[in-house]
């Protein structure tokens, strides 16, 4: 792995440390993400009060006064959502704001397998004949042309809104509104939100007009919960109005009041009170609701987050644990299969673009084992589930490789494709598969050079272990969440010493214990560092007490009540050979 330190301006950092009052090294962290001493207070503090205006969305007052109508004439409306965390979210957010406001709303998810992503004009034409007078799109729709022909052909408004980004050449389909912070002519200030987030802006207008002050105070707060998981499943960049909903949704989730929310948040093992993090709801909530739109039930969702009685809400929560269960069991099958095929063509591991497919294989896991085949080759990477005839893929990539450009560059063979940069989804006849391999792995070495392919780990600052303190764990988590967008501190330290043999968890990680003696000074505490998945490295790197070590890691505290303080998580390690790695120009940062 190729460690980075940045070098940024001392006269930028000394501003912001002089405007935030906060340490150098916090003014550093600051200004490597993107902060300046103009935004650090809201930064530093975010609040409700910096919510923007809703109306600041193109499309918005058009949107709220048809609701308002149908409202008023209680006109059937039917919300179209779509089966991830995201869409689930969204549909329960704007579901419940109105009928919170007085209105009725149905829903409609569309099945992964039989429906697939978008809206289907079927729905909107079955929605007309049952007497529907209004469809909202929620995270879909942005591209639903057709749809919104057919809905103007039928005899109803459909309102889209989404997240996605807009065709670059038609625009957007011609509803009676569109709202969407990234299409053109839309001033909104965020362009980051979600699907889900951009229903909550509609929440909050309809809350604005409907309730008084005191309801408006106590429904925002609890509604931002669930927009805190979406922001945060979804992946958009934790910045800007983004940053305030992810904080204070989390905390809000310490006190969650919906019967739904408290079932999950119980099987999930998350319900004894403590902050959550926002890896918290990446790794173990939002996977339990994400599970239910990959095996094909995403209306459990819905159901789990608008039903009161909490017998039910258990019963789903359970079986979303259940389908968890099985999405893991599914997804490590397919690894085991991916990495037997490595094993047994030991070519494979030369290709620039790996591309993986499998008979049977679950549609719905592809895209996680594609993540976890980069992380573990740092290449590009395609995993398909064949089906008979039939093949659908997803792809993720790295920083260095633009995927969706390279679907294009062999766009005749897919029968459908989309995505972005680093992710993409894909559908192709089975008979093309083997040259989709070939003329991939030829499109990337035209692309790529080999030490792109070498992982890259940005070290945020070069610090001494005496550094690491309570107060200073108590700093960094002023800048929490942290997650895309924000990411998480990373620091090192040279020369620390290896003061036991590692020890292995699991067969998998390992645990080290490592302090660090300067000149002339007293050695620093001892601290434990945990190597997530690092137990294999030692077969090649073997390592012993006496070493010397320099190690790159992240600050966190272990809330265990008998072993509990602070603890390191490794990003890598080294031994120290001098010279071995770039030093930071600048040396340890002061505090
Ligand atoms: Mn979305």
């Amino acid at each position: 792995m190729r460690w980075s330190f940045p070098n940024p301006d001392p006269a930028q950092i000394e501003a912001l440390r002089a405007e935030a009052k906060v340490s150098p090294l916090i003014a550093r962290l600051l200004f490597l993400r993107g902060i300046t001493a103009a935004n650090a207070l809201r930064y530093l503090s975010p609040s409700l009060n910096d919510l923007h205006s809703p109306y600041l969305m193109h499309g918005m007052s058009t949107a709220i006064e048809r609701i308002s109508a149908a409202i008023a004439n209680r006109e059937g409306i039917l919300i179209y959502g779509d089966y991830d965390v995201d869409g689930t979210s969204a549909v329960v957010i704007l579901k419940t704001a109105i009928e919170l406001c007085g209105g009725a709303a149905d829903f409609h998810v569309p099945h992964r397998i039989k429906e697939g992503y978008g809206i289907k004009d079927d729905v909107i034409a079955r929605a007309a004949a049952a007497g529907i007078k209004v469809v909202i799109s929620v995270d879909t729709g942005i591209r639903a042309f057709h749809a919104a022909e057919t809905a103007r052909r039928v005899g109803l408004d459909l309102i889209v809104t989404d997240h996605h980004l807009p065709e670059a050449h038609e625009g957007v389909p011609d509803a009676l509104a569109v709202l969407n912070p990234n299409q053109q002519g839309c001033d909104y200030p965020c362009k980051e939100l979600c699907g889900a987030g951009v229903a909550f802006k509609i929440a909050q207008a309809l809350f604005a007009k409907f309730k008084d002050a005191a309801d408006q105070a106590r429904l925002v707060p609890s509604f931002l919960k669930m927009v805190a998981i979406a922001t945060i499943a979804d992946a958009v960049p934790l910045v800007g109005e983004n940053r305030i909903i992810a904080r204070l949704g989390l905390e809000g989730l310490r006190r969650p009041a919906n019967s739904g929310l408290k079932a999950l948040l119980e099987v999930s093992g998350l319900n004894d009170g403590r902050a959550l993090a926002a890896g918290d709801v990446g790794f173990r909530l939002g996977p339990r609701i994400n599970a239910a739109g990959r095996m094909d039930v995403a209306r459990d969702v819905i159901e789990l987050f608008t039903s009161r009685d909490q017998a039910r809400c258990k019963e789903i929560a359970e079986k979303l644990n259940q389908l968890n269960l099985e999405r893991q069991e599914e997804e490590a099958r397919i690894v085991a299969a991916i990495e037997e095929q490595l094993a047994a063509e030991p070519d494979l591991t030369g290709k620039f673009c790996m591309v993986f497919d499998g008979d049977g294989w679950h549609r719905g896991v592809v895209g996680i084992v594609a993540s976890r085949v980069v992380e573990k080759t740092g290449r590009p990477a395609l995993v398909i589930a064949r089906e008979g005839e039939e093949a659908h893929g997803s792809g993720r990539s790295i920083s260095a490789f633009h995927l969706l450009d390279a679907l294009e560059s062999c766009h005749e063979l897919f029968t459908r494709f989309g995505g972005h940069e680093h992710a993409v989804g894909f559908a192709l006849p089975s008979r093309d598969v083997p040259a989709l391999k070939q003329r991939l792995n030829i499109y990337a070495q035209t692309k790529l050079t080999p030490e792109d392919l070498i992982p890259q780990l940005s070290v945020d600052a070069e610090i001494h272990l005496t550094a690491i303190t309570p107060e200073l764990f108590h700093q960094l988590s002023r800048l929490e969440p942290f997650g895309q967008g924000n990411p998480v501190p990373v620091f090192s330290s040279r020369c620390v010493n290896l003061l036991l043999p590692p020890k292995i968890l699991k067969e998998k990680h390992i645990k080290i214990r490592v302090n660090q003696k300067l000149k002339d000074s007293k050695p620093s505490f001892n601290y434990e560092a945990v190597g997530w998945r690092m137990a294999e490295r030692l077969q090649s790197e073997p390592l012993e007490a006496g070493d010397m070590l320099d190690v790159a890691f992240t600050i966190g505290m272990n809330d265990h009540p008998d072993f509990g303080g602070l603890e390191l998580t490794l990003e890598d390690f080294r031994k120290n050979i001098p010279a071995s790695i770039p030093v930071c120009s600048q040396g340890p940062v002061a505090l």
